[in-house]
């Protein structure tokens, strides 16, 4: 039976405590089933690259990690895949920064990590790797002879040629990107941008989903990821009846809640949003005083220049809404800069009469599923989303705006808050249906039946078959874990 291994950037190692922000973690919950494995990045950073990687087993399944050094991480991490690869691919190449060693450091951890995860692979093996971190991945992989199947799928959005150019060594990464058997995006768009860069930029064939470039083929399809709905609604519901939960009703005071929830990002369009909510405040004074924002935008890759400026001008907009618009016993916004707990977004979803998610271009938007998943189909918020994130091809029922124009936002903030019941309802059920039947798992099985065509899961411990070969060589942590609560 083939054995399932997951690679990505970092490795959510069950140990790991606290509220995690972040789609990834989230996304592969569902996926992890006994006999898997999960490959990638500790998290931390060592004064020399691992020998090799740290095993923890957590419920048959194993995390292999391993540590970066301040250089790898510094030209790695921050430097060219989030200072460069992340904005081009949200279409931000002003914000890119391109340095050439920064992209051999990218190369180098790419290199070594394939190199590790050779040595522990059987031929059956079937690899999914993920994200922007890890293009080159499966190019070094077939230099260490791997011939096994090797899937990828993007979690963020695709750019078209003229944008991917802009971007130096963007045919290297093309090409790299054609060592994939199957390569999955968030949306049709992003495939056909995909395959219009390796046909445009490479003179690849492409026929079809299927791309062909110096001999080998790849498989570039949409495969729209989704959130494991039926117990997100649950804690919703479980939720509601938390202290959290139940004060912040009592602190609206029958005022309706509009709710934001991101990761402190320039692709997530706060800026914006704080000046839609602002211009509804000023264009439809009745919603003085009667309506709460709250955002919740954990701060994150505080590392890179642009998130640290973003931050600033976030709390210098926040200010300023609070300063023109407060009462000595109203606080338009309220706006927090830390992660929250998952049970308590759930149930701060739930009572919300608006969810507003509007990224200036985002992969999918995971909130925007889970806001839908958290409401009371009996009278239901309503969700604003941007016509940018790859949710809005499959969220067609919910308010559609540009988010480039805050006057947007304002005008699908006063009708969402106008909304009559009936319309609620239906926008719902339509949604709704659509949350519950594209999940978590649907996407994974999608990708890994085209991947692999059989089984992957529940097969022999990989554990149990590395200590036979390495036999005490490696680090070992075999104390069973409890599973993390979030
Ligand atoms: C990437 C792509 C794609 C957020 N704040 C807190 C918190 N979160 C959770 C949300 C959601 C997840 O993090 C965010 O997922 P998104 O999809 O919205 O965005 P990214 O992190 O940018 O994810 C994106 C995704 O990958 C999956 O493919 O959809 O387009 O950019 O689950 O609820 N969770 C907790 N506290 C917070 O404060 N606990």
């Amino acid at each position: 039976m083939a054995r399932l291994v997951i690679v990505s950037n970092r490795v959510p190692v069950p140990k790991t405590r606290g509220a995690q922000a972040g789609g990834l973690a989230v996304a592969l919950k569902e996926v992890l089933r006994p006999g898997a494995m999960w490959f990638g990045w500790s998290g931390r950073i060592s004064p020399e690259t691992s020998e090799a990687p740290y095993l923890v087993e957590s419920r048959g399944v194993t995390y292999a990690t391993l540590d970066l050094t301040k250089r790898d991480y510094e030209n790695f991490y921050v430097g060219f895949a989030n200072g460069a690869l992340w904005p081009l691919f949200h279409f931000q190449p002003a914000l890119m920064k391109f340095r050439r060693e920064e992209y051999a450091g990218y190369l180098d951890v790419n290199r070594m990590l394939a190199q590790q995860l050779a040595k522990i692979l059987l031929p059956d093996d079937v690899i999914w790797v993920h994200d922007y971190h890890l293009i080159p991945f499966a190019r070094f992989l077939r230099e260490a002879g791997v011939r096994n199947r090797i899937g990828f799928f993007l979690h963020i959005p695709f750019v078209p040629p003229a944008m991917m150019e802009t971007l130096p060594r963007a045919r290297d990464l093309l090409a790299d990107l054609g060592h994939y058997d199957v390569a999955g995006f968030q949306t049709e768009g992003h495939a056909r941008d995909f395959r219009d860069c390796m046909a445009r930029l490479l003179g690849a064939t492409v026929a079809g989903d299927t791309v062909t470039h110096q001999g080998r083929t790849t498989q570039a399809v949409a495969n729209p990821i989704g959130i494991d709905a039926v117990p997100f609604e649950r804690e919703a519901i479980r939720a509601v009846q938390s202290a959290e939960t139940v004060r912040l009703a009592a602190s609206l005071q029958g005022r309706a809640l509009a709710i934001g929830v991101d990761r402190l990002d320039y692709s997530k369009g706060l800026p914006n949003r704080f000046e839609g909510y602002a211009r509804l405040l000023k264009r439809f004074p009745e919603h003085l005083e009667k309506v709460s924002f709250l955002q919740i935008a954990a701060r994150s890759r505080e590392d890179v220049t642009a998130y640290r400026d973003l931050g600033r001008e976030l709390d210098r907009l926040a200010g300023d809404v609070n300063g023109r618009f407060s009462e000595f016993d109203w606080t338009p916004l309220r706006y927090l800069t830390r992660a929250a707990p998952r049970r308590q977004l759930a149930g701060f979803f739930r009572i919300a009469r608006v969810g507003v998610v509007t990224p200036l271009h985002d992969g999918m938007n995971l909130v925007a599923k889970e806001f839908v998943a958290a409401q009371n189909p009996i009278d239901p918020g309503v969700l604003i989303l941007s016509r940018f994130a790859g949710a809005a091809d499959e969220m067609t029922e919910a308010l559609l705006v540009n988010p480039f124009d805050p006057d947007e936002i304002a005008e699908a903030m006063h009708e969402a808050l106008a909304m009559k019941l009936d319309e609620r309802k239906r926008r719902h059920a339509a949604l709704r249906a659509n949350v519950f039947t594209t999940t978590a798992s649907a996407y994974a099985s999608r990708f890994l039946a085209l991947l692999s065509g059989k089984p992957v899961a529940n097969g022999p411990s990989f554990i149990d078959d590395m200590l036979r070969r390495v036999a005490g060589k490696w680090p070992l942590d075999r104390t069973p874990l409890r599973r993390r609560a979030s």
